[in-house]
């Protein structure tokens, strides 16, 4: 299903995108799952940007346990399969999802960031599979920087909580100002002299990304078109728990306690459930 040029790729740029990786009945799930879910948000859903025109685009996590199509989808699809495949891991488990919705015409861009450096989970080995649940033009999908998954120095951490229009109290947020290392690089202003690649996408392809990645953009949409994005991250075989002085974001700290879960251990536990090995 997954050739060894892709897995190079993966392993070079720490991206790949993958066609048609999942079938119409996968997809429809998640998209009924998702209409469901944003009736019935968790308490971590936000909108991150409304704009003039009543425009949004609304983010939340961590669904899974209470979406019975999500769920289905992390424990029953090829996801764990691919996510392991291109990791080249001897196994996966999950960590979390995360959903991206843009209305017709949105125009917010997500800014540049990497995502494991938010994670309270530390490792080389974690990705995410991006999968638009409608098509996508590349101008429109979420771009990447190849090869800056290895890129050997921290960013300062954007404040995701910052993006908040409709001023939501109580939001899960972390205080990065103590993590300025280096600025994060400017790449929404030179997308071509960092080499930023994203592409056209129809439902059932899929972007698996290294969580290190420099990644950001996608929206900027057309006035008719709505962007439904699923994400699933993933873990591999080098990642521990780890609880950041810095801040975290998801900040799982809490919950991974209560299952036992302490910095240094391996993933596991019914919280981040082992869902697929290389050997099977
Ligand atoms: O789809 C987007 O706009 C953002 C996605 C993202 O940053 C992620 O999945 O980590």
């Amino acid at each position: 299903m997954i050739t060894a040029d892709q897995i190079d790729t993966y392993r070079r740029d720490g991206v790949v995108c993958l066609r048609s990786m999942f079938d119409s009945q996968w997809v429809a799930q998640l998209d009924h799952g998702l209409t469901r879910h944003l009736e019935e948000p968790t308490s971590r859903a936000r909108v991150w940007d409304r704009d003039e025109f009543d425009r949004t685009m609304l983010w939340d996590s961590m669904a899974w346990k209470r979406i019975a199509e999500y769920e289905r989808f992390v424990r029953e699809s090829p996801a764990a399969e691919i996510a392991g495949t291109v990791m080249e891991s001897s196994g996966v488990n999950y960590f979390f999802d995360a959903v991206f919705v843009r209305s017709p015409g949105s125009q917010f861009a997500t800014p540049w960031h990497q995502d494991e450096p938010y994670w309270s989970v530390h490792g080389f080995d974690t990705c995410t599979i991006w999968m638009p649940l409608v098509s996508v033009r590349a101008e429109n999908a979420l771009g990447f920087v190849p090869g800056s998954h290895r890129w050997d120095r921290a960013y300062d951490h954007y404040d995701f909580g910052r993006l908040n229009p409709d001023a939501k109290s109580e939001i899960d947020r972390s205080d990065f100002s103590a993590t300025a290392d280096a600025a994060v690089p400017d790449v929404a202003s030179d997308p071509a002299g960092f080499g930023v690649m994203s592409w056209d996408m129809e439902p059932g392809d899929c972007v698996v990304f290294n969580s290190r990645i420099m990644h950001g953009g996608s929206g900027k949409l057309p006035d008719d078109t709505p962007l439904r994005v699923f994400t699933s991250k993933w873990l591999g075989d080098d990642v521990r728990i780890a609880f950041r002085s810095e801040g975290m974001d998801p900040d799982f700290s809490r919950i991974m306690t209560e299952y036992g879960l302490q910095p240094g251990d391996r993933p596991g536990t019914d919280l981040l459930p082992r869902l697929w090995e290389a050997s099977s």
